[in-house]
């Protein structure tokens, strides 16, 4: 028998009791081999146990290291998203042990910001207002396993969107309070979460907002999700929570704050990550890094989660669709359905968004004529986008 390369695996001595492994509570009988920096898939529930334990079982994985979850359309037909409902991305290992949620600090700091400070969850919760918004949040990623040539990265369908109700405090009044200057720029932000090579010195992402974004009364510090503090897999104790801005710029497990007075330059701030070409190019184009810009407010779109895509209806009596509308930081106008591929279009009702950067929700009654097969379309609009 050959002897296994052991590669990195040779500096071993101690993994297998790393705290990740440990939270599994049970014996891993080959710990020798797991290679450094590996965490166990099965920790990275909210209890340290199962994965099943993250109530996502009807989700999509389309990724465990790390692990990245997306939810069908007809699962996201609640007006708020449940917690167990709500995609999953993580560019890096979560956090295991959070410890006490109200003793965890964020330090508040950068070159823009002349009183810097370090507060924890529990002071933050004492000094400012509550606030309690709901905000969507989608991945800069969302929808790109339709494209072609296909691009990398995980493939999300039309699942990494999830539009729950967020219990925080205004990023504004802390900012405030840590005397932040003219030069103020962008805030970054930095999560406790670590690099999947295990490197300590490295970042999984370390992203953020111009300041204008961090001063709008709807960007949050926040602590709780669905009148629950936030779950483990969602940034607990504390995450940003920025609407309508790419999901990549709401930091979890946030450890700190940096007022810069230019663009942050974290993990996953250049080119090409989170970018998109800052003029429309032929898909496949190569553009270059400084002709790409960095995702601020999301595109315009529209997700039908009534009926389940694919059913069998046995009824000839018309049924009302239903679904959800979106356009990053700007309010959908009106949304359109077809069911003769686009032939023709029907306006749907469509709601008011509850606040700023929440997502609307359209529904439509439909005639079917004859039996047969259908496809039915939605077409959300926006005047400026
Ligand atoms: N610290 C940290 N924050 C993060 C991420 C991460 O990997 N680490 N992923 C970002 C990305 S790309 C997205 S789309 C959202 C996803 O939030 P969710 O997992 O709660 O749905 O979190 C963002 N915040
Ligand atoms: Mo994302």
């Amino acid at each position: 028998m050959t002897k296994p390369d052991l590669g990195r695996r040779g500096f071993l001595a101690g993994i297998g009791a790393s705290a990740s492994w440990r939270a599994l509570g049970m014996a891993v009988p080959h710990a020798r081999w797991i290679p450094a920096g590996l965490v166990p898939v099965v920790s990275l529930a909210d209890d340290g146990s199962l994965l099943s334990s993250l109530q996502k079982a009807d989700l999509q994985v389309l990724n465990d290291r790390p692990i990245n979850i997306e939810t069908p359309a007809h699962l996201l037909d609640d007006k708020i998203t449940p917690s167990h409902r709500m995609f999953v991305r993580n560019n890096g290992n979560p956090p295991v042990d959070i410890g006490n949620p109200d003793d965890w600090a964020v330090e508040i700091s950068g070159e823009a910001c002349s009183k810097p400070m370090t507060l924890t969850v529990a002071e933050l919760k004492r000094r400012y207002q509550p606030v309690t918004l709901q905000l969507q949040l989608e991945c800069g990623g969302n929808g790109r396993a339709e494209f072609r040539p296909r691009a990398s990265g995980n493939q999300w369908t039309t699942g990494a969107i999830a539009c729950p109700e967020w219990t925080g405090v205004r990023l504004a009044d802390v900012l405030e309070d840590c005397g932040v200057t003219d030069a103020a720029e962008y805030v970054g932000y930095r999560g406790a979460d670590t690099h999947l090579s295990g490197d300590t010195n490295k970042q999984p992402i370390s992203r953020g907002i111009p300041i204008a974004k961090a001063m709008q009364p709807e960007t949050l510090l926040a602590f709780a999700m669905n009148d629950e503090p936030i779950p483990l897999i969602h940034g607990a104790p504390l995450r940003l929570v920025a609407g309508g801005y790419p999901g990549s710029v709401s930091g979890k497990w946030l450890t700190s704050l940096i007022i810069r007075d230019r663009v942050h330059d974290g993990a996953k701030m250049a080119a090409p990550s989170y970018r998109v070409p800052c003029k429309p190019v032929a898909p496949g184009s190569s553009v270059a890094g400084d002709a790409m810009c960095i995702i601020e407010s999301m595109p315009v779109k529209s997700l039908i989660t009534f009926p389940e895509s694919g059913v069998t209806l046995d009824s000839d009596k018309p049924l009302e669709i239903r679904g959800h509308a979106w356009a990053g930081e700007h309010a959908v106008e009106r949304v359109d359905i077809s069911m003769d591929f686009g032939a023709t279009w029907q306006r749907a009702t469509l709601s008011e968004p509850v606040n700023r950067f929440a997502w609307q929700h359209f529904s439509a009654p439909l005639e079917f004529g004859a039996t047969g097969y259908y496809e039915i379309w939605a077409r959300a609009s926006v005047s400026r986008c």
